[in-house]
């Protein structure tokens, strides 16, 4: 009679256990880094996951998402803003936290039932000077259908402009594209940039009751 057959491995040698045909058992510490390697890339992962959907701000200031909380405070029948949004004589802006290209910028506030904000007088540019804070932010202005033919994204009158002195000037030297999107400066004043570089944006929409 045959006594119970022995696995060889490839050498000929007899194997440690059907289960586990090429590899010595793992010591505790090996397992114990194992699973710390497992942890980290899962933690690294689960961040920059949270970083891209972070990007453009808060995912509750949806004002296309029914259960976007609105503004504290606000008194049913009286038109406002949804949490996250600024109010401001019947609008409200957004303010992103990421930088994108022009048009990826815009396509966010097309997503948020909104769009690349429009500045229509003096008091709203002070305060959105104000609330910019120093920092750079496209604005839907462009003049991408037609050189030096500024619009606004909504096709409203051009009734009043801030351009820092000198622009817009469709400077060429850093893009061979030239500067066809509006931005606000640190000062608040409006340059134009390439539609390809990345700031901040700001996006504007009714104040809805
Ligand atoms: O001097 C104004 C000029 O400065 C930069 O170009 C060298 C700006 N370019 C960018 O911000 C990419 C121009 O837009 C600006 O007109
Ligand atoms: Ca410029």
């Amino acid at each position: 009679m045959r006594g119970p057959e022995q696995m060889l491995n490839l050498a000929g040698e007899p194997q440690q256990s059907p289960g586990d045909p090429t590899m010595p058992p793992l010591t505790s510490r090996q397992l114990t880094v194992l699973t710390l390697v497992i942890i980290a890339i899962k933690l690294l992962l689960t961040t920059l996951v949270l970083l891209f959907f972070l990007q453009a701000g808060p995912p509750y200031t949806n004002p296309g998402n029914p259960l976007s909380p609105k503004t504290p405070g606000s008194t049913a029948g009286e038109p406002s803003c949804h949490l996250g949004w600024e109010q401001y004589r019947g609008s409200c802006y957004f303010f992103s936290w990421g930088s994108w290209p022009w048009q990826k910028a815009r396509n966010n506030c097309l997503v948020q039932n909104a769009d690349l904000l429009v500045i229509g007088d003096p008091r709203e540019q002070d305060y959105l000077v104000r609330k910019a804070n120093s920092t750079r932010y496209w604005i839907g202005f462009t003049d991408q259908r037609s050189e030096g033919i500024w619009r606004w994204v909504d096709n409203s009158n051009v009734t009043v402009t801030y351009w820092s002195t000198g622009e817009p000037n469709n400077e060429v030297l850093v893009s061979t594209a030239g500067e066809n999107c509006a931005h606000m400066l640190e000062t608040g004043l409006w340059n134009d940039g390439p539609c390809t570089f990345s700031y901040k944006w700001i996006c504007e929409r009714a104040a809805s009751v």
